[in-house]
């Protein structure tokens, strides 16, 4: 390439950021060419998206409750689960806090979900910061409260994987308000240049709590700017699994071989930002039921169910089955006695250090004054 001269972009490149990539449609109809997955799969796939969607109804019961602290509602975005499940036990995931589908791919089981989100006494995270989830057993590093701080992190796991030699890769997910921080820059530019085994989600929900995608970006797609920085992207229907599933195998393999690869997942979030949150203050109604009908389990319901996959009742009674099992989950897990009251002076520091110490006294001491003035202290 002469230094004065144009530079071209391959067009099939930026067809792919620019198009949407589906096989199933809103109605459960075929519209691309289907992958040999096997019915397997498929049901796996079924699976973990019902058990997502219950354990999310679940957790969103139990604040109101007054049991969870915060919960982030998943309904809409369960078709992230077709993004993990072609990875390896070995490498390494770094979720975001909107997916319970995630983790449940990873391993993680609704008790062990529950003992996070009650805090008791088994809490894989002892009392960190609350709605985030992750567990060193399965590979999988909770997700960082600022948000899109887990991209360069992502990036930098990746780089040193590929400097150990080592085969496995990192997977992130973020949202597309994510976009807009420095760190998304910094990590895309870096995995583009330095050519880390890295495969990024981004999870374009459309709104960042309140903000909508057209105050992030006048990008014309979140996978285009990925594509700036010389990664490979693809912009694909973050509602159809099937699609979802496709694409990470090939993003996967080609990170594998040493070159960072881009899913811009278009999807929808049908719940609030959190249980914090009120959407009707920014968000009409009639947009949300108007995308209620492109949601990701009612369409793998449908072609299941069309293509024989799925008998009358079937799709009802595996719902059932998670519902109750989550719920003699939940039962037990409020049964637990909570952490102790002083596990937050625990995971800060490797070492005890003094400064800690004295905080931890000035706690007591103030736990003591609380308890003398007749202040209950749950
Ligand atoms: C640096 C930073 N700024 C603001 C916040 C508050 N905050 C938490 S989530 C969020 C919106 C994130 O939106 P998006 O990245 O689209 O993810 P989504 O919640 O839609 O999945 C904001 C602004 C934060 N946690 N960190
Ligand atoms: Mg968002």
């Amino acid at each position: 390439m002469s230094l004065l001269g144009r530079v071209d972009i391959d067009p099939e490149k930026l067809e792919r950021a620019t198009g949407l990539y589906r096989i199933i449609d809103e109605e459960g109809r075929v519209v691309g060419e289907f992958p040999d997955i096997g019915d397997e799969v498929l049901r796996d796939l079924l699976h973990y998206m019902i058990r997502a969607r219950v354990l999310d109804e679940w957790l969103l019961r139990l604040q109101r409750m007054g049991k969870v602290a915060i919960h982030a509602p998943n309904k809409g975005q369960e078709a992230i689960v077709g993004a993990v499940y072609p990875l390896r036990p070995e490498d390494w995931v770094f979720p975001s806090y909107r997916d319970l589908g995630v983790y449940l791919v990873r391993g993680m089981t609704e008790e062990e979900i529950l003992d996070r989100a009650l805090y008791n006494r088994d809490d894989p995270l002892r009392g960190s910061d609350f709605a985030i989830y992750g567990h060193r057993k399965y590979n999988m590093i909770p997700t960082p409260v600022p948000v899109g701080n887990q991209i360069p992190h992502a990036v930098g796991a990746a780089y040193a994987m590929k400097y150990r030699g080592l085969d496995t890769i990192t997977m992130v997910m973020f949202g597309d308000g994510a976009t807009s921080r420095g760190d998304f820059h910094a990590g895309l530019n870096f995995a583009g240049v330095f050519k880390t085994p890295t495969v990024f989600v981004c999870e374009n929900n459309q709104w960042a709590i309140s903000v909508p995608l057209k105050r992030q970006t006048r990008a014309p797609t979140i996978a285009f700017r990925a594509l700036s920085y010389g990664v490979d992207s693809i912009r694909v229907d973050g509602n159809d699994v099937v699609a979802m599933y496709k694409t990470a195998i090939d993003a996967i393999t080609q990170a594998r071989r040493g070159e960072p690869f881009f899913i811009e997942m278009v999807t929808y979030r049908l719940g609030s930002h959190t249980t914090a949150d009120d959407p009707s203050r920014y968000r009409s109604e009639e947009e949300v039921k108007r995308m209620e009908r492109y949601e990701p389990l009612r369409r793998l319901r449908k072609y299941m169910e069309e293509h024989g996959y799925l008998r009358e009742g079937e799709y009802d009674e595996i719902y059932k089955m998670y519902y109750d099992h989550v719920e003699k989950a939940a039962r037990e897990a409020l049964e637990k006695p909570p952490l102790p009251e002083d596990v937050f002076f625990e995971n800060v520091y490797g070492d005890k250090i003094w400064v800690l110490e004295l905080e931890k006294e000035e706690f007591y001491e103030s736990l003591g004054i609380m308890k003398e003035l007749g202040l209950e202290v749950e």
